[in-house]
């Protein structure tokens, strides 16, 4: 049956993850471009759309999720241009769980279709009104729909994290009897827990759902990346991403810090991505949302390796694998080190003479480090304060300064903003 069970453990398309961590074989869903649409700072063209889908193929994520055909005419348009653009991850339409979304789906022509419904009570009294049982119906119609076009078929629970946890998992197993390739578990609101998502998704397995399960988890409170590492260890194949986290309110689960959380537990569970693609990703949605990349994002912050504390840079130079649990090189962007300030240290300041083709004895060494320790506690320095004062130091002696500028491999070295 064309389609059906694409999503078991022993299937290609999720990729395996290596050995001693337990954790299984799992494929990325991005939705950039249907989550990231309903970020507020988002308004593609459908230039723009391509643009991203190609980069998010190019990184090597294994599914793309489109916005609903039936959202507006150009959704529709954008859906079956992006079939034509010939990519390697598979496109998924996400509607609505009823006929008449499931067939405009089904005509783009994308690989599968992700349906979703609300399963909380509050989205029960104010969204549809349906038992679970009319769920289970009308959602029996949707997917045999989907599954005779020949096309890969997911059912989702909206707000499952405040839905009835008995009735969830009856509801899924009537769902999985239907036959989907997934299943999804959504914390649409943000307010689930590790131990809560581990739970949830290990009790789906045990009570013995066969689909693969997917978890899409919203950022409202912080979790949402420890959420999905969660459900990966409780046996999730599936995990949402948006590059950046873009999505409602402040996301989701953001594609570069997911990677970030499974890439320190083995560099081997992300070998399949194409690592150095990543800020190249991240700027361009960036630019395209008109946001800045935050400081602080894992990997692709302008402060994410970022060293600063003479301890710190100290033991960085030696080896930087010290303070790094991340090797930036793997992701083709820089170290840096901060040295002009009050907590430099003296290895920094010796790295950054070499730098400037100076060679500086101990005593010299330890004397500039404490000139710029106490200037530093008197106001903000740069770089070029500190230059000078290395290259001013020489200068006086008499040692000539070689040409400027790091050697080959070297960190950039920063002075404060
Ligand atoms: C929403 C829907 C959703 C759907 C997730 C899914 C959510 O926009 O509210 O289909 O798995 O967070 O529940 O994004
Ligand atoms: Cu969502």
């Amino acid at each position: 049956m064309n389609g059906h069970r694409q999503a078991h453990e022993d299937d290609e398309s999720v990729g395996h993850g290596g050995a001693g961590h337990g954790l299984g074989a799992f494929g990325i869903v991005d939705t950039t471009l249907r989550e990231g649409e309903q970020f507020a700072g988002a308004h593609y063209t459908t230039a723009q759309k391509g643009a991203i889908a190609s980069a998010l193929d190019a990184f090597g994520v294994e599914y793309l999720e489109l916005t609903s055909p039936v959202a507006s005419p150009r959704s529709f348009r954008d859906a079956q241009a992006l079939v034509h653009q010939g990519l390697r991850a598979r496109l998924l339409v996400h509607v609505r769980c009823t006929l008449a979304d499931a067939r405009a789906a089904v005509a783009t022509g994308v690989h599968g279709v992700n349906l979703f419904y609300g399963t909380s009570q509050l989205l029960r009294q104010h969204s549809h009104r349906k038992s679970l049982n009319e769920i289970v119906d009308e959602a029996g119609e949707v997917i045999s729909l989907v599954r005779e076009s020949g096309r890969e078929v997911r059912f989702s629970s909206e707000d499952a994290f405040r839905s009835d946890p008995a009735e969830l998992r009856d509801l899924f197993l009537a769902i999985d009897a239907l036959g989907v390739d997934r299943v999804g578990v959504a914390d649409t609101v943000g307010v689930a827990t590790p131990r809560q998502v581990y739970a949830l998704v290990s009790g789906l397995r045990a009570a013995g759902v066969r689909a693969g399960i997917e978890f899409h988890g919203h950022d409202d409170s912080g979790c949402a990346v420890a959420n999905s590492f969660a459900a990966l260890e409780a046996g999730a194949r599936f995990l949402d991403t948006t590059v950046l986290g873009i999505g409602e309110r402040n996301g989701i689960t953001p594609l570069g810090s997911l990677v970030a959380r499974l890439y320190t537990v083995d560099p081997a569970l992300v070998g399949k991505y194409a690592l150095r693609l990543l800020a190249p990703l991240d700027h361009l949605v960036a630019g395209i949302v008109g946001v800045e990349i935050p400081f602080n994002t894992p990997i692709t912050g302008s402060r994410a390796f970022t060293h600063k504390a003479g301890v710190h840079t100290n033991a960085v130079l030696r080896d930087p694998r010290t303070y790094e649990a991340i090797d930036p090189t793997h992701f083709g962007v820089d170290r840096s080190l901060e040295i002009s300030h009050s907590l430099t240290g003296r290895a920094a300041v010796r790295s950054r003479a070499t730098q400037l083709g100076l060679s500086l004895d101990d005593s010299r060494l330890r004397a500039l480090t404490t000139q710029i320790k106490s200037l530093g506690d008197t106001r903000r320095l740069t770089m070029d304060d500190v230059d000078r004062l290395l290259l001013g130091d020489n200068a006086r002696r008499g040692d000539g300064a070689g040409p400027p500028g790091p050697p080959i491999g070297a960190p950039t070295m920063r002075g404060e903003p």
